[in-house]
């Protein structure tokens, strides 16, 4: 069962794209969605110009008195779900084996943080994105202007769809030129792993763990792919924003949408959450690993440490045909300083009776 909780709710819409790998048809085949690395130049000094993102919570906690319009929250009664599945649809993703796990009540926002949300808060503690900091994020070609494409100097060799483009962010998100003022109700994009924790705090809130995301993806049924059940689109109707035609080439948009759609568009699952598969990719908490066992875990909170962190459900670029992912049990992975026009997030929260 679930509550809501009394936040202060506002109507949001959002924004974002999806990366997409080839794992159906040729399933030793990678996306590149997971190679969307940052060339890191030897930054390691540079702090001044940036911002301080190590006591995010102490630098960013003046929000009293700010009006802040944060996503309403829906509690989760947890208990003992299937996590994983048994028939991966992309076993080196680390999808199985399926295991039982305990998850404790949380809250967890009902739809991904949007730009209009981001922008409160940019607003308010004046933040930096990694994006913004570095100059650069991880666009999908289809989605630049000709100006943008013709300045581009390199793709990312297992996903040539990829282009780091200059001037990327979140406010530009398909590079100088572009704007989010007509989509203020689509989910942030450009939004690195470390950003998404700054924003959570701020929030009083926190990224969700990947057994927490996984558990509110299902919606309370056991052993589906999908938020809704088994199949792809009951009565014909689409409840995901995902890639219809043929990736990367065309996009019918046969949902809607051939790029982010705003937030709540599609139905909601049995909890009430939305897009939590298609729209954007969603971050957790967890480091990456693909190596899991049978036994029970209470609370799991994925590896020690790591490279990579959890991403979840797949975005509006997924297609079955490159990037079957948009299923509860699928997931991938990116450096948490990476940042793409199809990865997003929403925050969760501690339940404290
Ligand atoms: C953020 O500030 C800009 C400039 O003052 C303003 O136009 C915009 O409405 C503000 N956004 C939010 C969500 O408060
Ligand atoms: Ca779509
Ligand atoms: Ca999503």
């Amino acid at each position: 069962m679930m509550a809501l909780c009394v936040y202060s709710v506002w109507l949001l819409v959002w924004v974002s794209v999806c990366v997409s790998e080839k794992c159906e048809d040729e399933p030793a085949q990678d996306c590149g969605c997971n190679t969307l690395h940052r060339v890191r130049a030897e930054e390691q000094g540079d702090e001044e110009g940036g911002r301080d993102v190590k006591n995010p919570a102490e630098k960013y906690s003046e929000r009293a008195n700010k009006e802040v319009i944060l996503s309403q929250m829906v509690l989760l009664q947890g208990g003992w779900f299937l996590m994983g599945t048994d028939d991966p649809g992309i076993p080196q993703d680390g999808e199985g084996p399926q295991r039982s796990v305990w998850v404790d009540p949380f809250y967890i926002e009902e739809h991904e943080v949007t730009n209009l949300q981001f922008q409160r808060f940019t607003n308010i503690t004046h933040y930096v994105t990694e994006a913004e900091r570095f100059g650069d994020s991880f666009v999908f070609e289809g989605l630049l202007s000709e100006d943008v494409k013709s300045s581009l100097t390199h793709a990312v060799a297992a996903a040539p769809w990829w282009s780091p483009v200059k001037g990327a962010d979140w406010r530009h998100t398909e590079g100088p030129g572009s704007s989010i003022t007509h989509r203020m109700d689509h989910p942030v994009l450009h939004v690195s792993w470390a950003d998404a924790q700054v924003y959570c705090e701020w929030a009083g809130r926190r990224l969700p763990t990947e057994a927490e995301w996984e558990f509110a993806c299902r919606g309370g049924l056991q052993d589906r792919l999908y938020p809704w059940g088994n199949k792809l689109m009951p009565r014909g109707e689409h409840y995901a924003n995902l890639w219809q035609g043929d990736f990367p080439n065309h996009n019918t948009a046969e949902d809607g949408f051939s790029h982010t759609s705003p937030v709540k568009k599609f139905p909601a699952n049995a909890f009430g959450l939305y897009d939590m598969v298609g729209n954007v990719w969603e971050w957790t908490s967890d480091w990456w690993s693909v190596h899991h066992t049978r036994e029970h875990a209470y609370n799991p909170k994925g590896p020690e440490k790591g490279s990579d962190r959890v991403k979840k459900g797949g975005s509006y670029m997924c297609h079955k045909s490159y990037c079957y992912r948009y299923r509860c049990a699928a997931r991938s992975q990116n450096t948490p300083d990476s940042s793409a026009s199809n990865l997003g997030f929403r925050c969760a929260a501690d339940f404290t009776p």
